[in-house]
């Protein structure tokens, strides 16, 4: 009996020393997060110092917001899906809490009931002879058109929330580039003179000085306007990661040589959280998202600190051009008025 044990425990510890092995070389390399942020950081040209306390972005235009405890991130203990804060994610959570909780613990109640009850009502002790009746049509088509009401019920507004989550962006939407890679992300901004921000995770320290959660926060965020629908095109360098933003609704994969679209509007300003959601790797876990919603103007200053272009602005200038290009066609004609007289 020993021996057998004995044999299943060895067997057990073989078959787990690969997983111990891996799990030891995948541990050292978490400190080792710097030679991917500090490169980053290098060539971002932003001294580590500053890095642990403000964005290393021109200060009076911008400085990165402090997030609110228990928004737009985990909390603890808790059971349900994080507070939403956009249009669809209000549908989905009213969907959940309102239509689908309540039936699933109906359904289970009730056949919690008929299982007890039978157990029962209908033991040998109590009924030594069982009846031998094998159909009836009432029951059976009770329990075929329940079934079906309740699915009707679930699949109207559950296939409405679909659709509404791939509508696409209207024509004027701000467009934002998302590229994950391993392991962090880049965040491009084609509308405003094409920069990228590249964004990887905190070290425990720095998020600390910052007073944001550790493994959810980032050295340079996403930032979006407020209330706006932005037009996120997620793609991938390497292999498949996920973009995801609970507080907002929001995930979608992100496959190199795709380009997949999905509109993000967040309708508060603030911080909100998330983490690359489909396994990539071994730093898989710390490549969180940091999304900072602004006000327009915040938004816009934010664009000037990264020396990106603000599309109002960009318009504003090109009248000027239109102008001169005016004037110089009245010149123009006049010089042919002048060269006809
Ligand atoms: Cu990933």
């Amino acid at each position: 009996m020993t021996h057998f044990v004995k044999a299943w425990i060895l067997a057990i510890g073989l078959i787990l020393t690969p997983t111990a092995l891996s799990a030891q070389e995948a541990l050292p390399a978490a400190p080792v997060v710097d030679p991917v942020a500090s490169s980053e950081l290098e060539a971002a040209e932003v001294p580590a110092e500053a890095a642990a306390t403000a964005s290393g972005l021109d200060p009076a235009l911008y400085t990165p917001m402090k997030p609110t405890e228990g928004i737009g991130m985990p909390v603890d203990g808790g059971i349900d899906f994080q507070e939403q804060f956009s249009e669809t994610g209000k549908t989905a959570h009213w969907i959940n809490n309102a239509i689908l909780v309540p039936m699933m613990v109906g359904v289970s109640l009730l056949v919690l009931f008929l299982l007890i009850w039978v157990v029962f009502r209908f033991r040998r002790g109590a009924n030594a002879v069982p009846s031998k009746t094998t159909h009836n049509t009432f029951i059976e088509i009770i329990w075929t058109v329940i079934p079906v009401l309740i699915l009707v019920v679930i699949a109207v507004p559950s296939i409405s929330l679909l659709a509404e989550q791939f509508e696409p962006a209207p024509e004027d939407a701000l467009t934002v580039k998302v590229t994950g890679y391993q392991w962090y992300w880049g965040y491009g901004y084609p509308d405003n003179g094409d920069f990228e921000v590249i964004s990887n995770m905190l070290t425990e320290e720095e998020a600390d000085a910052r007073g944001e959660p550790y493994q959810l926060a980032a050295d340079n965020r996403m930032v979006i306007p407020v209330g706006k629908p932005v037009k996120l095109l997620i793609t991938a360098a390497d292999v498949i990661h996920s973009f995801a933003i609970p507080a907002a609704w929001f995930k979608l994969d992100a496959v190199p040589g795709r380009i997949n679209e999905k509109v993000l509007q967040i309708d508060r300003e603030g911080v909100y959280y998330g983490q690359c959601s489909e396994l990539c790797g071994a730093r898989h876990g710390f490549m969180p998202i940091t999304v900072e919603v602004l006000s327009e103007e915040k938004f816009n200053n934010w664009v000037r600190a990264n020396g990106g272009t603000v599309k109002g602005e960009a318009a504003e200038a090109a009248p000027t051009d239109a102008d001169a290009s005016e004037a110089t066609t009245e010149i123009a004609s006049a010089d042919a008025a002048a060269a006809t007289n």
